[in-house]
């Protein structure tokens, strides 16, 4: 296109600009040293020295950054090591990391020599950094959380790290082709990657399946398949602070590289069999979130990093303290990212019982005292359970080892419940038991990996209040009524850099000016002073024109990406997560169609007073949820009628941005104005993305489920759009569904659905049944039940954008009281009441 040819152009004059900048600058001496380092980088480590693109200059600049990076993360790993102090480490199958370059820049400080070395360039930082590839190793909120915990413990100096694998393939690239969404492997690390470190000497053997025997009364374990896990570290960089930590992700390697006997005698397949089997286990994410596929080769994965992880520290410790293994715990604990790391409780066991001969007692004993268990989801799909039949066959001393573990639990709740009657006790024991009967399948029995986390770990703790108490009062009750000092809640948090200090420079300046430092991004609660300004109209203008201005960036990307003009004075109005039916979407696009057809019937006087909206939603469909995908197709083709409609075009758009994840999150969060957090009541644990958006002084219409009650605590329910049923009441209006006299709206939409206003009534037909068919589906998710009460809280949002000076004033007063949503906070509460670490900052360079 033209525009794209003047763009290339204007990149080759810009080129041309910098070899003859440097050729002339060399001569002079007057590069920048960061300049210098930049063009070493791209001349030896890139061989250009002339024709560089945008990439190259990116890549250069990566680089270099990174040898900043690993001066200071030398410094700490060798502080720490020598005071020896405990460590945390954060076991999770997902780090959704995003981008490094401009966070790297600037949580070391170097914005200012960076900034300075591109300018003399002739570029901006963010179009190099636009270069990079997002670090998609996570789904959604789960994954993205826990790169936010590594900013934080890095920058609260805590002795931490990550631990979880390198995946080929990330989180799937996804298209709107049609309308319908379709998935691309994301390939992320082809053009090399400056953010890690191949640590070759740092390896350990995994292995699988096989057979156990017994010999001189110890337990030999035979796997039949090895593999071996390789580290690559990633430093993270703390903010202000001299500490870099560390994510170590494990890549699986095949232990012998090539079959040679194999391929001599002409068996080309076999020769790279193991080679092949390998690297399928660190090859691709699972993608989803809260659904996952019961597939054996995640299992595979699991155990691959749990055993790695542990092997290392393990090997760590042994190298100061011998066999001293009494003081682990002391010097190590593991906190498990939901379910899917719980295969390390039975690894620890058999690491040291079987590798370092310690009795049962005095093993278990150490494992329970190193171990906590996060919970992340209410949703019984996503409770992992494995059969006992997959778990023997691929770890068969794993399973031995849970068996013991049940056998010892079971028979601590035989006597712990003596006083009950015997068929009242069996039922207890056998509903808590770790190992249960699968009510699906037939004579399948199956291991409860959240039963084993919850017996096995010190802590438990849920993600946000309301959740902790779901979490106490129904999914672990019975655990709880035995050990209520077991189970805490943690509220989920974001990183304050990431998500409003680097996303929001424009947001982060008036905000630093008016407190007059910017103490608060690492000082949230700072941000309260804010509230002060809340009916100050000179501050109101400022705060206002940085919104305008966030609004047009994010215009240009909806220009770029349909072509589309958007009008700058409507309320841009923000669903960004997962698609899941639980978390509503199809509610919101109802309530879009119900938008558009009050407007078709305004007269033009009428519609003169009506607030202009731009709907937009982002999230990806789980490959296989087929529902998910069918609500993509319907906001899409609710987007292709509204967007086309000259009568109402410049009042309604809905837009469905393709690939949603997070360097387009730190576009879309700071210009929204609303957003949507409208899950069932009791379905949400926490939701992250909801502190993202009131840190950017975005408003919330939302239902009181996760954090969204905590969030409006901090900054007024009453500015907030609060609707819906509450969790205590949802078991009962399920049951009572089927009789529930539906509103007029709703009834009247879903025969506009299912009469073929928006085409495909075929594949629409599902989705309408789900929710209006009760011979067909049960609305689960009661979008019914809360359909009226959305739309009344949608009529609140209008009125009171209508009022620019309250819309202002709710906004900074959404700021004002994020200060308890930074992860810092959330941090400091694991350190203190579950890890019991302490700060250990390391010596400037
Ligand atoms: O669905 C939860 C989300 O509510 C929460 O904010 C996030 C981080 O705690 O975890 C999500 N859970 C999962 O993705 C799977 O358990």
């Amino acid at each position: 296109s033209a525009c794209q040819h003047r763009r290339s152009s204007r990149q080759a004059l810009r080129v041309r600009a910098i070899a003859e900048a440097e050729r002339t600058s060399t001569k002079s001496g007057s590069m920048t040293p960061i300049q210098k380092e930049v063009a070493s980088k791209l001349r030896y480590l890139l061989g250009k020295s002339k024709d560089y693109d945008l990439k190259d200059i990116y890549q250069g600049t990566a680089w270099s950054v990174r040898e900043h990076l690993i001066d200071s993360f030398e410094n700490t790993q060798d502080y720490w090591t020598e005071k020896d102090p405990k460590f945390v480490y954060y076991l999770s199958a997902e780090f959704l990391m995003g981008r490094s370059l401009l966070n790297t820049i600037y949580n070391l400080g170097l914005e200012g020599e960076y900034g300075k070395a591109m300018q003399q360039m002739g570029y901006k930082m963010e179009e190099v950094a636009d270069q990079e590839h997002n670090a998609a190793l996570g789904n959604g909120g789960l994954g993205r959380l826990a790169a936010c915990f590594l900013d934080s413990i890095a920058t609260l100096d805590l002795p931490g790290w990550g631990y979880g694998i390198r995946y080929q393939y990330g989180m799937f690239k996804q298209l709107i082709k049609d309308g319908y969404q379709s998935e691309v492997p994301d390939i992320w690390l082809t053009e090399g990657n400056p953010w890690e470190v191949k640590r070759h000497d740092i390896r350990f053997e995994v292995g699988f399946s096989g057979k156990t025997s017994s010999s001189n009364g110890k337990t030999v374990w035979t796997p039949a398949e090895k593999v071996m896990a390789v580290a690559y570290d990633n430093p993270i960089p703390g903010y202000n602070t001299t500490t870099t930590s560390n994510l170590r992700l494990w890549d699986a390697e095949p232990i012998t590289e090539f079959d040679l006997e194999a391929f001599n005698s002409g068996d080309y397949e076999k020769a790279v069999e193991e080679r092949e089997r390998a690297l399928a286990i660190s090859a691709v994410l699972y993608p989803n979130d809260s659904t996952p596929e019961g597939k054996e080769l995640r299992l595979k994965q699991q155990y691959f990093f749990v055993s790695a992880s542990l092997q290392d520290v393990m090997t760590r410790f042994k190298a100061v303290h011998g066999d001293n293994w009494r003081l682990f715990p002391e010097k190590a604990c593991f906190q498990l990212n939901d379910t899917h790391p719980t295969i390390a409780v039975a690894e620890l066991m058999r690491l040291l019982v079987d590798e370092e001969g310690l009795d049962w007692e005095a093993a278990w004993s150490i494992t329970t005292k190193c171990v906590n268990y996060t919970n992340h989801t209410v949703m019984p799909e996503a409770l992992e359970k494995w059969p006992v039949r997959v778990l023997a066959k691929m770890l068969p001393r794993h399973m031995e080892i849970i068996e013991i573990i049940n056998a010892g639990w079971t028979k601590f709740l035989e006597d712990k419940y003596s006083g009950l009657k015997a068929a009242e006790r069996d039922q207890l024991v056998e509903r808590m038991s770790i190992i249960q009967e699968n009510p699906w399948v037939k004579d399948e029995m199956q291991v409860n990996m959240a039963y084993l986390a919850v017996v096995s770990s010190s802590a438990v703790n849920g993600v946000a209040y309301i959740h902790s108490e779901i979490v106490k009062a129904d999914i672990f009750n019975d655990f709880y009524k035995l050990f209520p000092e077991k189970f805490q809640n943690k509220t989920n948090g974001v990183t304050p850099r990431r998500w409003l200090a680097f996303c929001n420079p424009g947001l982060s300046k008036l905000i630093t000016d008016t407190l007059g430092s910017d103490n608060w991004i690492t000082d949230t609660y700072e941000l309260s002073k804010l509230a002060k300004y809340a009916d100050d109209k000179a501050f109101h203008k400022k705060w206002r024109a940085v919104k305008q201005d966030n609004k047009a960036r994010l215009a240009a990307v909806i220009k770029e990406t349909f072509g589309d003009d958007v009008p700058l004075n409507a309320l841009f109005d923000i669903q960004i997560k997962r698609i899941h039916e639980y978390k509503r979407q199809y509610m919101n696009v109802l309530s879009i169609i119900w938008r558009y057809k009050q407007l078709k019937k305004m007269t033009p006087e009428e519609r003169k007073k009506v607030v202009p909206r731009v709907c937009m939603f982002g999230g990806k469909a789980a490959s296989a949820y087929d529902m998910a995908k069918r609500i993509i197709h319907l906001a899409v083709k609710v987007g292709d009628l509204i967007n086309k409609d000259p009568d109402t075009r410049d009042l309604l758009r809905c837009y469905f941005l393709p690939d949603y994840n997070v360097s387009l999150a730190e576009i879309i969060i700071p210009a929204s104005e609303l957003s949507q957090h409208i899950s069932t009541a009791g379905t949400e644990a926490s939701g992250t993305s909801n502190m993202k958006f009131q840190m950017n002084g975005c408003l919330i219409i939302g239902t009181m489920d996760g954090a969204n009650i905590e969030i409006a605590e901090e900054s007024g329910k009453e500015n907030m759009f609060v609707f819906g049923v509450d969790a205590d009441d949802v078991p009962q209006l399920r049951k009572e569904r089927k009789n529930l006299k539906t509103d007029k709206r709703f009834d009247e939409i879903m025969a506009d659905i299912e009469g073929g206003m928006f085409g495909d009534k075929e594949y629409f037909k599902p989705l309408v049944d789900s929710i209006s068919n009760m011979k067909v589906g049960n609305d689960w998710f009661l979008v019914a039940n809360d359909f009226a009460s959305y739309l009344d809280a949608q009529e609140e949002v209008d009125r009171v954008y209508k009022d620019v000076d309250e819309w202002t004033r709710r906004s900074i007063m959404y700021t004002a009281g994020s200060g308890k949503f930074s992860s810092d906070r959330t941090i400091v509460e694991y350190a203190k009441d579950i890890w019991h670490v302490q700060p250990l900052k390391p010596p400037a360079l």
